[in-house]
């Protein structure tokens, strides 16, 4: 069963989601493409690949990290990491603008001084989908978790505090931020299916990356 939220805001509006949770319409329009040249800088040290779950599943989405610390998953479990398993070498940087985007998101949803540790950047492709999960493998959960869409559009389930609950379906476009907190911070989500509707940019791909401050 799903609730239809209606999100279709413009560009500068702010859409809430939830008591400490917003969409914010276009946030990043302004710097999609020195994002796009971010990512692949990124990419071309840290490639994106298809990680294992615990329970044996290849995961559909391509997974790659910068910051000081990196989300992993393998046949053993989830863990953050220094190091990138698949080069042996620490994650890349997070450049500047990513910070910068970050700490303003925060700020425009009532988060002040966001300083992520983390990063993990996702790669959708067709049929490509994240099923309904927690975030909560970070130590400090009084941060927000800001997330950014770029390329096709998507839409986020949106859940409550059990997987069972009702769940609201929110699409969400290329250059649009999400930013939850406080008492939705732990809400269940997950993306569906991606449908193929190549973007001008990014061609038949969806990139969102989810700023963390885990430690
Ligand atoms: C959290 N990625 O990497 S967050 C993830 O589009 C992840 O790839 C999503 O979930 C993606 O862990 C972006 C989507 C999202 C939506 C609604 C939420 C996260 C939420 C509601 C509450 C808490
Ligand atoms: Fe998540």
């Amino acid at each position: 069963m799903s609730l239809e939220l209606f999100p279709f805001g413009q560009a500068g509006e702010r859409t809430p989601l939830g008591p400490s949770a917003f969409l914010l319409h276009g946030f990043v329009l302004p710097h999609t493409a020195q994002l796009q040249t971010l990512i692949q800088a990124i990419t071309g040290q840290s490639p994106f690949r298809n990680m294992l779950t615990p329970g044996g599943y290849t995961m559909t989405v391509g997974l790659t990290n910068c910051g000081t610390l990196g989300w992993t998953t393998d046949q053993h479990g989830y863990c953050y990491s220094p190091i990138d398993p698949m080069t042996g070498l620490p994650w890349p940087a997070l450049p500047n603008l990513f910070l910068t985007i970050a700490r303003e998101a925060a700020q425009t949803a009532g988060f002040e001084d966001f300083v992520p540790d983390a990063c993990l950047i996702n790669r959708y492709v067709p049929g490509a989908r994240l099923s309904l999960h927690q975030d909560k493998n970070e130590r400090d959960l009084s941060a927000p978790i800001v997330s950014v869409s770029l390329g096709m559009p998507a839409v986020f389930l949106f859940g409550g505090h059990a997987r069972s609950d009702k769940t609201a379906r929110v699409p969400v476009k290329h250059g649009d931020v999400v930013v939850w907190g406080g008492e939705d911070r732990l809400r269940y989500h997950g993306v569906m299916p991606l449908t193929d509707q190549p973007h001008p940019l990014f061609g038949s791909e969806r990139i969102n990356f989810t700023f963390r401050k885990v430690r």
